[in-house]
């Protein structure tokens, strides 16, 4: 594990949204984990003023900037935000990093190391060996199991946890991604993301890490979050599967060497967008 000598700028995106008592003490671990790294802090104008306190550790730490965004929009609206912000001031590597302490920041030069050695997009994965859940309740296992599952079954992503917030992109994967097309507002962004950056044949690997449930605040996971990741997944996987359909029939019509000449037109083929 090296913090050294990376291959260029990293920022970590936190996305925040009521973690008054989660934000300094993910910002200290952070900092200590990676110390080269800067920090964006994307606060959706939380209520209990965690943009005010994300100002005052900003303005005594030039590693750590805030984006405030008027109201809460979701999960994957402030990291978009953070992204394009991100991208316009020139960094390299751009990481998703949740900001109560789940998503280790003593893991992160796991992360980076693999993007270092090559990979587009580095997973901080629960499901491959090595990778683990403390404390996490059996009903939030048994939705994230169901998800990647789900997952696996309609989009054949060949990636055990999908799902997963504690990710680096290098900038110019992200950059082939069409980020102004995305629309996944909850956490099916993180599907979303990992879809696009397959589909585009970039290089996606899975880093083994422990995920542990938040000690301070509350999660923000509600029914609304698992209803739109329920239909976006459906219909993702109903559009991949037909495309497939098209693709094949049109395979089997150029093998059958059929001189009708098949003048039918389709849309197989499109990235998923
Ligand atoms: N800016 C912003 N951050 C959010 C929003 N929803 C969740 N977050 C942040 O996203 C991270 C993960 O959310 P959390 O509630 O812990 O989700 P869980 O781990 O799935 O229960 C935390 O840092 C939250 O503060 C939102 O609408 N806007
Ligand atoms: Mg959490």
């Amino acid at each position: 594990m090296t913090t050294q000598a990376r291959s260029g700028r990293v920022l970590v995106i936190i996305p925040t949204y009521n973690e008054l008592e989660n934000l300094p003490l993910i910002l200290r671990r952070l900092r200590s984990a990676e110390p080269s790294a800067h920090v964006l802090v994307a606060d959706d104008n939380s209520p209990d003023g965690t943009g005010e306190l994300a100002d005052s550790l900003a303005a005594a730490d030039d590693h750590v900037h805030v984006l405030h965004r008027e109201g809460k929009q979701g999960l994957g609206a402030a990291y978009i935000a953070g992204f394009h912000w991100g991208l316009e001031h020139g960094y390299d590597v751009i990481v998703e990093m949740d900001a109560d302490g789940s998503h280790p920041p003593e893991q992160l030069p796991d992360l980076l190391d693999r993007v270092d050695a090559g990979a587009d997009l580095a997973i901080g994965s629960r499901y491959v060996a090595g990778g683990s859940s403390v404390n996490w309740p059996r009903r939030r296992r048994l939705l994230s199991w169901g998800a990647n599952v789900y997952v696996a079954l309609a989009l054949n992503l060949h990636i055990k946890d999908s799902t997963a917030g504690f990710r680096a992109f290098r900038s110019t994967a992200l950059e082939k991604l069409g980020l102004d097309r995305v629309n996944s507002q909850g956490y099916c962004f993180q599907v979303d993301l990992t879809m696009r950056t397959i589909r585009r044949g970039l290089r996606v690997d899975e880093v083994p890490i422990t995920f542990v449930e938040r000690e301070h605040g509350t999660s923000k996971m509600d029914q609304a979050i698992v209803v739109e990741a329920l239909w976006r997944v459906t219909r993702w996987g109903i559009r991949y599967r037909s495309t497939q359909v098209v693709r094949q029939v049109r395979k089997l019509g150029r093998t059958s060497g059929s001189s009708r000449g098949d003048s039918g037109s389709s849309s197989a083929g499109a990235p998923a967008d």
